[in-house]
């Protein structure tokens, strides 16, 4: 994060990125803020939270997947490849890929130097050995990748359903990108969470310890934290809805009474019921799943599901 802190732990400069999407987003109609922005420390401690809730099935869906899909997937992927996670890597899911394709190198790809240098430190000691290159970048664009692993050809890995946060349109843009940056001969393992029960997909994102709740509400206060916010945070609720139109479950916060607030000395007033869209989580059918990856320039070889087909995870060449 470009966010600078002084010695006493004050907050004196704000991303100014994060300034610009939550002026915008609160600005514009309907109001929206990037889902990015929820992955500060608080935001991300919340976030591993919820991988552990009964009603949070993606997480251990896929990594229970990954642990049966994976001796296939190094056969299908060969040998001498460099793992290139587009995010800064889970300390489960990662290490069950690494363990069994037995990469050249590994790299990880995050926006945050923060998350990456932790996680990458981390692998780092559980495989000792194997290079570890991390890139500071945001994967939504093409990125030169490390000199060390021009000639290698790359599986590139994009757990956790984390396409499922674009629309199409962006989804399909990042896959692309993707491509751009593996080159040639280059293989994609990507999790993707599916259409299933209405009823299980809004629990998992509306969970009854209230623990998805909180990390939404945690955007309001990262906001009055890092940018002198003054948004009344127990004056908001928390709203989960599945979306049948666009295939995704939506989140959004919204207004209990008639609020007012300044952020950054800006004034801003919301009606009661007005809301703030703070998340897209698209879910994908077999079909749309395959579509979309060839849509993104992406050609799917195998595929890998649980018995309950709540979860797929897919490798496709370029
Ligand atoms: C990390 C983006 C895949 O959409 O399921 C979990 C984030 N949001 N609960 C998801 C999330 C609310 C998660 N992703």
């Amino acid at each position: 994060m470009l966010k600078q802190e002084i010695e006493d732990g004050e907050v004196s400069l704000a991303d100014p990125a994060f300034r610009a999407d939550v002026l915008r987003g609160f600005g514009s109609s309907p109001r929206a803020i990037p889902a990015r922005w929820f992955y500060d420390r608080r935001g991300s401690e919340l976030f591993e939270a919820i991988t552990d809730l009964p009603e949070y099935y993606p997480t251990r869906t896929e990594t229970a997947i990954l642990r049966s899909a994976c001796a296939e997937v190094a056969t299908l992927a060969g040998e001498g490849r460099a793992v290139v996670e587009f995010g800064s890597g889970s300390s489960t899911k990662t290490p069950i890929l690494l363990g069994a394709v037995a990469p050249a190198a590994y790299v990880p790809i995050d926006i945050s130097g923060d998350f990456l240098r932790d996680s990458s430190a981390q692998l780092a000691a559980a495989f000792p050995g194997l290079p570890v290159l991390p890139v500071e970048a945001d994967f939504m664009r093409p990125i030169p990748l490390p000199t060390q692993v021009a000639d290698l050809p790359k599986l590139g890995f994009f757990p956790g359903s984390t396409i499922g946060n674009m629309i199409p349109h962006a989804a399909t843009d990042l896959l692309r990108a993707m491509k751009a940056s593996l080159g040639e001969g280059a293989m994609l393992l990507i999790g993707m969470d599916r259409i299933k029960d209405e009823h299980v997909l809004t629990a998992a994102y509306d969970d009854a310890q209230g623990v998805t709740a909180a990390f939404n509400l945690n955007l309001l206060e990262r906001i009055n934290r890092e940018l002198g916010g003054t948004i009344p945070v127990d004056k908001f609720r928390h709203r989960a809805v599945w979306n049948d139109d666009r295939a995704r479950i939506e989140m959004h916060l919204e207004a209990l009474e008639a609020v007012s607030f300044t952020i950054e000395g800006r004034g801003f007033e919301m009606a009661a019921g007005e809301t703030i869209h703070t998340e897209n989580s698209h879910k994908f059918g077999a079909r749309d799943a395959r579509i979309l990856l060839r849509a993104g320039g992406w050609t799917p070889i195998a595929e890998w599901t649980d018995p309950d087909g709540l979860f797929a995870v897919i490798l496709a060449e370029a």
